[in-house]
């Protein structure tokens, strides 16, 4: 028997005469590279799962797609630039959790989309948190906010750390300042039980196409099975602690069951340079990278056959770039007992590569919007 009761403001599952309390989870972004780990995460840890969605042209779902269908799995149309639609969601679900992980993510993009990316990663927090208060719920909902290491942007300090004061440089970096005071000010103004995340950068298999790592990770793919020729890339030298996705989403979980509310920086303590990304994705298929020249003369050399494979297009250098992101997570791993560690930054690039080396060799010469997009990126045109 499997019967689901609404009572309050949770559920209960009443299977094979065991009975559990079930938490219900509200995650904006659900479509996400983040939010498709954690919606899998929650719904392990018994949870009702609540998503946000946005109507598109196009399949955009691929991520959840393999969720949609499951008895404890929903998804809802709300944007957060439309308070209306998040007041309604939030009035129905009723989470005891919201996860706010929807935004407008690339910084390069942010620079020319500065105003959305101001409405949604600025304004849209403050409209999840008004939405929580008008639904009666300031009392009971724990709430995530996906902060970022962008915040640091042109860093004052390294390590970084919960202290290190924040130096944002670029107009993504700029919203998301406000939309992490903002969960500060009504954790303190009211008593709310809100966090936030800050977060280095995580990637992992479903990571978006055109961040660095995964741009990197498909190119090598390609290269390797004959289907592109070249990579062109940014700033070589950027140093980023790239984690895997999947271990960082427990971390947000964590967060919302400590006793009380605060921010945890979230990273691994390693850092490493695009380059280094580089040479290490390609090693994994085979080939074995020499990197000569400086700036934008600066190539990728195949060892073997002396074939330039990567090359510098300044289409991909940024008005202003962060280039010295390095993570301290000494206090989420004492207070919340996470593990920075438990994906290494190899096998973090094994699970990627290995994913894109899988979907490249299935990739027909007749999927066009795929095909496009690869050689977009590769001619500077897609950022
Ligand atoms: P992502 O893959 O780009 O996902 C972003 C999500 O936000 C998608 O579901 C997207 O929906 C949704 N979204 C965008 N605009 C929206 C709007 N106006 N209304 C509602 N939803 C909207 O990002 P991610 O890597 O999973 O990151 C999750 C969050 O963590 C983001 O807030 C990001 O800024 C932050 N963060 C990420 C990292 C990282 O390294 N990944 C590090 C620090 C912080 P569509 O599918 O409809 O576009
Ligand atoms: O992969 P990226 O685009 O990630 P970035 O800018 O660090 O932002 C990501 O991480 C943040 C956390 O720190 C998140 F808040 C944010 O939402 C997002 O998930 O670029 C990483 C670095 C940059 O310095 C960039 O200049 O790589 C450099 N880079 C060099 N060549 C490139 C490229 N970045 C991209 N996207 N494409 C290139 O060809």
């Amino acid at each position: 028997m499997h019967t689901t009761l609404e009572a309050l403001n949770f559920s209960i599952i009443i299977q094979q005469d065991t009975y559990t309390i079930m938490k219900t989870a509200l995650i904006t972004g659900i479509t996400g590279q983040d939010g498709s780990f954690l919606s899998e995460l929650l719904i392990e840890k018994g949870y009702d799962v609540h998503g946000t969605i946005r109507r598109s042209s196009v399949d955009y779902r691929e991520r959840i797609a393999h969720l949609e269908g499951h008895p404890r799995f929903h998804l809802h149309y709300a944007d957060l630039g439309d308070s209306m639609s998040l007041v309604r969601v939030i009035g129905k679900v009723r989470p005891d959790e919201i996860y706010n992980l929807a935004a407008q993510s690339h910084v390069q993009v942010s620079f020319d989309s500065p105003e959305f990316t101001a409405n949604i990663d600025a304004t849209g927090v403050l409209r999840v948190l008004e939405a929580v208060r008008l639904c009666g719920l300031a009392d009971t909902c724990h709430i995530y906010q996906a902060s970022t290491s962008e915040l640091y942007g042109k860093v004052e300090e390294v390590p970084q750390n919960e202290n290190t004061p924040f130096h944002p440089y670029s107009p993504y970096a700029v919203a998301k300042l406000y939309g992490h005071w903002i969960v500060k000010e009504y954790r303190e103004a009211y008593g709310m039980f809100c966090c936030s995340g800050i977060l280095f950068n995580h990637e992992s298999e479903r990571r978006g196409e055109t961040f660095v790592t995964r741009k990197i990770t498909l190119a090598a793919a390609r290269i390797a099975q004959g289907k592109q020729e070249k990579l062109y890339l940014g700033n070589l030298s950027s140093l980023r602690d790239w984690g895997y996705a999947k271990d960082y989403v427990e971390c947000m979980w964590l967060m919302l069951q400590n006793d009380k509310p605060d921010d945890f920086v979230i990273a691994t303590g390693e850092q490493h340079s695009v380059r280094e990304f580089c040479y290490h994705a390609f090693k994994h298929v085979g080939i074995e990278l020499e990197f000569i020249g400086d700036g934008a003369d600066e190539k990728g050399v195949d060892k073997a056959t002396g074939k330039i494979l990567v090359e510098v297009s300044p289409d991909f250098y940024r008005p202003t770039d962060v280039v010295n992101l390095w993570g301290d997570p000494s206090k989420a791993r004492k207070q919340l007992g996470w593990n920075p560690q438990k994906t290494t930054f190899e096998q973090l690039i094994k699970i990627m590569v290995d994913a894109d080396m899988a979907k490249v060799a299935v990739e027909k010469a007749g999927e066009r919007v795929r095909t496009n997009l690869a050689e977009f990126l590769e001619r500077g045109i897609v950022k």
